[in-house]
């Protein structure tokens, strides 16, 4: 195969909603998904496909971005403003989407499958394309809010499989009690608690509480737009902060971190614009000394592949999200199951860029409103 030197012409796009039922409700402090709806998108070229999720939420419950929003804004501005246009790089890419304010998780989309695409037609996987270190990324569980005897039951499971970290949802009102029955039956795991962005200032008494039980990190306790008191609290915990939804952008974790909100930080490749951001976020941190893991949003496997490569970058050193996709749903709509094996990750490496492939027979019985795109 020739590579075109001066970059990528972007013939042509398709974009898809998905819908997977999940085998379990997964319950957060904002809302309780009983399904995985996602929008795809395929990205055309070279005679080769580059392949992303989106991971934002048919409501604004995690952050502003929305399915309808994010694929109308798709479908009416960015595609048809990069269709039948050469980039020499997702870098590239990543200046032309500048001037558009925010939409993250949508330019993300646009984003990934663009490196996936770059990286097939290097013939390289995406994690080489990335700088990657890592042949396979420790991951633990992040389980949802339910009764005691129920969320012992499944942390019990999650250590069996060989986890290496439990994340527990938590809620005002469903915290102390929770964290406490699981830290006494098991006093030496990596324990962890996201809450979503469910607490203020004025809950200080409970969230002092939490320090109690050596968690690694309290995920988002407060609000999602809000480093001012995520600093005032961190200033008055042990527990280190983690902020998820806080972070957008590297400029956004150099502003938590001078003001000291945080002390460890989530990134999701998907929430952050894609990969340049990404790997800015990576290195603003370990600039600050600060680790960072790999989040996750339920993803099918094609999202979850994504964030395998994303993580082998060095600073990931705390365990991530990816956990099996067989948790989730009981089929995927990759032809390459991605399950954990003793807490461990592989990277997919059946073919270059994010390594796997679409079973796109069992893709057609998930979707709707598939969309092919041209040039105009
Ligand atoms: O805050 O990390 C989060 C799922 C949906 C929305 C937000 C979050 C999550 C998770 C699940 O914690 C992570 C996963 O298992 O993919
Ligand atoms: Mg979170």
């Amino acid at each position: 195969m020739s590579i075109n030197a001066s970059g990528i012409l972007v013939e042509a796009a398709e974009l898809r909603i998905v819908e997977l039922p999940l085998l379990t409700p997964f319950v957060i402090s904002t809302c309780t998904m009983t399904a995985k709806t996602f929008p795809l998108l395929s990205l055309k070229g070279e005679d080769l496909e580059g392949i992303a999720e989106g991971v934002m939420d048919p409501a604004p419950d995690y952050l502003e971005e929305t399915i309808v929003g994010a694929t109308t804004f798709l479908k009416q501005q960015l595609l048809p403003s990069i269709l039948g246009k050469t980039f020499s790089s997702p870098y590239e890419l990543q200046d032309y989407l500048t001037p558009w304010r925010g939409n993250h998780m949508a330019k993300a989309m646009l984003e990934m499958a663009f490196w996936d695409l770059w990286s097939k037609s290097l013939n390289i996987p995406l994690k080489s394309a990335l700088g990657g270190v890592r042949e396979k990324v420790d991951v633990g569980v992040s389980l949802g809010i339910a009764p005691i005897d129920k969320t012992l039951a499944r942390v019990e499971s999650a250590l069996d499989e060989g986890y290496k970290r439990i994340k527990l949802k938590i809620a005002r009102g469903h915290d102390v009690e929770i964290v406490n029955a699981v830290r006494q039956a098991y006093p030496h795991i990596h324990l962890t608690v996201d809450a979503n962005t469910d607490y203020s200032l004025s809950d200080i008494a409970v969230l002092r509480s939490l320090d109690e039980f050596q968690l690694d990190y309290i995920e988002q306790p407060l609000g999602f737009d809000d480093y001012h008191d995520h600093a005032h609290l961190q200033s008055l915990l042990n527990t280190p902060i983690c902020l998820d939804e806080s972070i957008r952008s590297a400029n956004d974790t150099r502003k938590a971190l001078q003001i000291r909100a945080a002390r460890v930080i989530n990134i999701k490749v998907g929430r952050v614009g894609g990969y340049a951001s990404a790997r800015a976020i990576h290195d603003v941190s370990a600039a600050f000394d600060v680790p960072v893991w790999c989040g996750g949003m339920l993803e099918s496997g094609i999202g979850r592949a994504h964030n395998i490569h994303l993580a082998t970058l060095s600073n990931f050193s705390k365990p991530g999200d990816t956990s099996s996709a067989s948790r989730y749903f009981t089929r995927d709509i990759i032809n390459e199951p991605l399950e954990a094996i003793d807490g461990c990750m592989s990277v997919p490496l059946h073919g270059p860029g994010i390594g796997v492939t679409l079973d796109t027979e069992y893709l057609d019985t998930v979707s709707s409103n598939v969309e092919h795109i041209s040039p105009t």
